[in-house]
């Protein structure tokens, strides 16, 4: 899954894609880099951003979508908002992320159920102004995982097939350096909710804690951790760099003689 923000202020791309041409292209050029999906946002999340008015976000996002999808892609669109989400299917999105895991906007259930869409569920303590002020667990993984299972049954209550649905654990929201540590370490508990897995490291703060780099300088850490995020069974991996994971996986492959991640058309 490739990352294409429309937004200003996102912590690893804001402001290089905020025109729609501009988002377009890079769309197109992580689909050649071995992208299968595009996840298209017109909201940051990242630590301490501000909202943006649901009329601001669907105009970044609404020009971009429906020129990716009618050029045959697979895309995603990264929204908590009913009308975002609504104006992205209206445009040829199939999946709908939400990192509020429909908390946010609970009609984006009903939503995703009636149109037949993909929904990504994601774990977050907290909210983005805050998350990551004092993010505390009992046992970060079995409640992520006690969380998850929740969001699915929510799901499946507002008549989304659970077949469509995927879980994230939620890299970086609401969680300390340990807590992303242990998550990534043990995520092959989360298989057992029995539903494809998401994992989105890519060029996340907890990387410049372990190596001491700048966001824009995160790609390796970003592959080390796709990639053991694969190995334990992530099915989806969210990141900026698809050219350099999409060769990180194809020598991952050949050394566990296997395919780290399922086909896209398999999930
Ligand atoms: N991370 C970001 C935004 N959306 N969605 C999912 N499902 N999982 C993530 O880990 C995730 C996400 C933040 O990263 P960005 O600001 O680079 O988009």
């Amino acid at each position: 899954m490739g990352v294409v923000n429309v937004t200003p202020d996102s912590f690893s791309d804001g402001g290089m894609y905020l025109d729609a041409d501009a988002a377009i292209a890079h769309g197109k050029e992580l689909v050649r880099d071995g992208a299968d999906i595009l996840d298209v946002g017109g909201e940051s999340t990242r630590p301490g951003a501000e909202p943006v008015s649901a009329d601001e976000e669907r105009a970044r996002i609404e020009p971009v979508v429906r020129a990716l999808a009618a050029a045959g892609h697979a895309v995603s669109i990264d929204t908590s908002k009913l009308a975002v989400a609504t104006a992205a299917l209206d445009s040829g999105a199939s999946i709908v992320n939400d990192v509020t895991a429909l908390r946010g906007d609970p009609d984006i259930g009903p939503l995703c159920a009636e149109r037949g869409a993909g929904l990504v569920l994601m774990h977050m303590q907290g909210d983005p102004r805050t998350m990551q002020e004092a993010p505390a667990y009992d046992d970060v993984v079995d409640d992520v995982k006690a969380f998850l299972a929740e969001r699915l049954g929510v799901a499946v209550g507002a008549g989304v097939v659970e077949e469509r649905v995927w879980l994230d654990p939620g890299i970086g929201f609401g969680k300390t350096l340990e807590h992303n540590l242990e998550l990534l370490r043990r995520l092959g508990e989360l298989r057992e909710l029995g539903r494809p897995l998401v994992v989105g490291t890519s060029r996340k703060s907890f990387i410049g804690k372990l190596d001491g780099s700048e966001v824009d300088e995160r790609t390796g850490g970003t592959i080390a951790s796709s990639v053991l995020a694969a190995a334990e069974g992530a099915a989806v991996l969210r990141v900026h760099d698809v050219a350099e994971l999409a060769d990180a996986l194809k020598v991952a492959d050949a050394i566990l003689d296997a395919p780290t991640t399922p086909a896209a058309e398999t999930i």
